[in-house]
């Protein structure tokens, strides 16, 4: 007979075992052998789904009987896929992981009785290399009081978080105030001292290491302001004589409007003749009134008739005190805006908009 025909022989004798019904006698030997007939129902494989590169692992066959009852057996096995990563001792069931480029699957395989077992197994590759994140974005560092600053920055990939920086000086001394999880790209740096100045930038990092830093960015905390305190001491007291009325429309600096604490001044010359402080944003009419001259009184107590009018803010948490260089005159009754501006007048009542660009 020729080889290929033994060959063949051979490999149906082989098929015909491995896919024989679950109908195997126990052997008589085992010790949970009970002396009545047992047959094979399957087989499970106990260990590790996932296992290091360049490690062992122990893995055992269990043979599971139609009489509920199992026990570990002396199975064979090979590795059946991924081969080239992994070896298996064919009586041991001791697995040994060669080194893998990325994490990489394999197949191992127990055999009893005829029966067969396939478990997947993950060899996991130690030195992945994670390459940092890039830097952020820091978009802007936000003054919110005399004491708290809020930042905030972009969103990159692969981070697992963010460090924030902060110092006193724009090009040194940054240390690390915090971190965040992965994702969060607003941090609000509370307790703060008021009107000082802090430099921030940001970090990615991950398991790889942090990125470069942002970009610094700076901002002033607001100084701590008096409530009670009055910059603008007018002239006169109690109630106004003659008063000239102010509808003030809105006051601004450098865009934004004037708010809680910041003071209106109008003048005649050097003389403050009627001023007032703010709680907010003027939001209608707000009406500043100065006070004419009593001529009874010996002292100059309020404007002159026919001087020319002047205004000045105190803004005592950012830009102190300031000359107003544009005011708009509109005549109430009219709504137009006058082409030269007005003087003090007596009874004198004109709407105003206040700016310093
Ligand atoms: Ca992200
Ligand atoms: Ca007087």
């Amino acid at each position: 007979m020729s080889s290929k025909i033994w060959s063949l022989i051979i490999m149906l004798g082989l098929l015909s075992c491995t896919s024989r019904p679950h109908s195997n006698p126990v052997d008589p030997e085992s010790p949970n052998y009970n002396g009545g007939t047992r047959n094979l129902n399957g087989l499970s494989i106990n260990g590790s789904s996932q296992v290091n590169e360049i490690s062992t692992a122990q893995y055992q066959c269990i043979a599971h009987f139609n009489d509920s009852s199992q026990e570990t057996v002396s199975a064979a096995w090979s590795v059946t896929r991924g081969g080239a990563y992994a070896e298996i001792g064919a009586s041991s069931g001791v697995l040994t992981t060669m080194e893998v480029e990325s994490n990489h699957t394999i197949d191992i395989q127990a055999v009893y009785q005829g029966e067969i077992q396939t478990k997947t197994v993950t060899i996991i590759n130690l030195n992945v290399t994670i390459d940092p994140p890039v830097a952020p974005t820091l978009n802007s560092v936000t003054v919110m009081s005399s004491s708290e600053i809020q930042l905030s920055w972009s969103n990159v990939s692969n981070e697992t978080g963010y460090k924030i920086f902060r110092s006193l000086s724009s090009t040194s001394s940054f240390t690390q105030i915090s971190t965040t999880g992965s994702d969060v790209t607003t941090y609000s740096d509370s307790g703060l001292n008021s009107g000082t100045t802090y430099y921030y930038y940001v970090k990615a990092t991950n398991d790889g290491g942090d990125s470069g830093a942002s970009t610094t960015k700076s901002a002033t905390t607001q100084a701590q302001v008096d409530p009670k305190r009055v910059y603008f001491e007018k002239v006169w007291e109690g109630y106004s004589f003659q008063a000239m009325n102010f509808a003030l429309i809105e006051a601004k600096y450098m865009g934004q409007s004037l708010g809680l604490y910041d003071e209106i001044g109008v003048f005649d010359g050097g003389i403050c003749v009627g001023m007032i402080k703010l709680n907010a944003i003027i939001t209608n009419d707000l009406n500043l009134v100065a006070s004419a001259d009593d001529k009874d009184t010996p002292e100059i107590d309020g404007f002159t008739a026919g001087h020319a009018i002047s205004f000045q803010f105190w803004m005592p948490r950012g830009a102190g005190l300031l000359n107003v260089s544009s005011v708009e005159y509109i005549d109430i009754y009219t709504g137009n805006t006058y082409s030269t501006p007005p003087v003090f007048e007596e009874k004198g009542t004109v709407k105003i908009r206040l700016n310093i660009n």
